[in-house]
């Protein structure tokens, strides 16, 4: 039987994840931050509308995480970098008991040595995924673009879990690959998301907008050289012709998807900026640099309404 699995989280990548893994006939929970949205799941099922067309409505499991049993099978982690304040942590320790795994899927870096803290006796596993999925409903979720799912194997996370986690997306229909390069992965995820969740952000553009447009490419070279050079200094590996063609690539096969911080904008939510470019800033002053672009891209993110 397969174990317990969680997925907390029900934003967009939350549910592609359960979608996904509903279609593919594995049973799992979504815990959501509110109670609306567990009894809407429930009541009408989780509509998937696939990348290539077609559509699901597949049945879901949900319950609010306030209500949510403690387990130790595995939980799918699908909330920002942003919600894991130490309140958030606490509750996650109360509910993954120990052997339980944990599987991090959140942008930027930082959030895995706060989450092995906060929950010792737990294995934790970080996953960088280029996904890109909408929310269009708390019940429906669209499949805005295949990207890959990159499990990152540190050396700290058994085998055999890591192992378990992989079996399942890859059951889920997801292209994954464990990665002895954790650092390198989260860096390189981390340039893309400084690239393009700022400028899709303030422009209020899809991804794939990004290269339709001269003066919009310029804006994107001059944060990816500068994120480049910054990122350069903390060991990030890659040519910066490559790791600029990757950001074209995903811009171009989540050309459609709005990005999360996009999301976070329209919806008049917190954004992930400062755990993005600002933690480029962060970092760059670590290194007596400077990143003005970085420092913009922060300043006009925050400002936005
Ligand atoms: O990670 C993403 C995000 O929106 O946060 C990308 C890969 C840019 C997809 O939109």
């Amino acid at each position: 039987m397969d174990e317990k699995t969680v997925v907390l989280g029900g934003g967009s990548l939350g549910l592609l994840l359960a979608g996904k893994l509903y279609a593919a006939g594995r049973e799992c929970v979504v815990w959501t931050r509110t109670r609306e949205q567990a009894e809407r799941l429930n009541a009408e099922g989780l509509a998937l509308e696939e990348a290539g067309g077609g559509e699901r409505l597949l049945p879901a499991f949900a319950c609010a995480w306030e209500n949510a049993e403690p387990m130790d099978g595995i939980v799918l982690l699908a909330v920002k970098q942003t919600a894991l304040t130490e309140r958030f942590l606490a509750r996650l320790f109360e509910l993954v008991a120990p052997g339980g795994t944990v599987v991090a899927f959140q942008n930027g870096i930082g959030h895995i040595e706060a989450l092995r803290d906060a929950l010792p006796d737990r294995e934790i596993v970080a996953a960088v995924t280029t996904e890109g999925a909408l929310r269009l409903n708390g019940a429906r979720v669209r499949h805005t673009g295949s990207g890959d799912i990159r499990l990152g194997d540190d050396g700290h996370t058994r085998r055999e879990r890591l192992q378990a986690v992989e079996r399942m997306l890859t059951e889920g229909g997801f292209s994954v690959f464990l990665s002895k390069q954790l650092n390198n992965e989260m860096m390189r995820k981390l340039l893309i998301n400084a690239v393009i969740n700022p400028l899709t952000a303030i422009l209020r553009i899809p991804n794939g907008e990004i290269a339709n447009s001269p003066d919009r490419l310029e804006l994107a070279r001059a944060l990816f050289r500068e994120t480049h050079d910054v990122l350069g200094a903390y060991g990030l590996e890659g040519e910066a012709a490559d790791l600029w063609n990757a950001i074209l690539r995903v811009g171009e096969a989540t050309a459609g998807n709005r990005s999360s911080m996009l999301q976070d904008v329209e919806a008049g939510r917190e954004t992930e900026v400062e755990a993005i470019n600002g933690m480029i800033v962060r970092m760059a002053i670590g290194k007596g640099l400077d990143a003005p672009w970085n420092r913009m891209a922060t300043a006009l993110v925050k400002a936005l309404k």
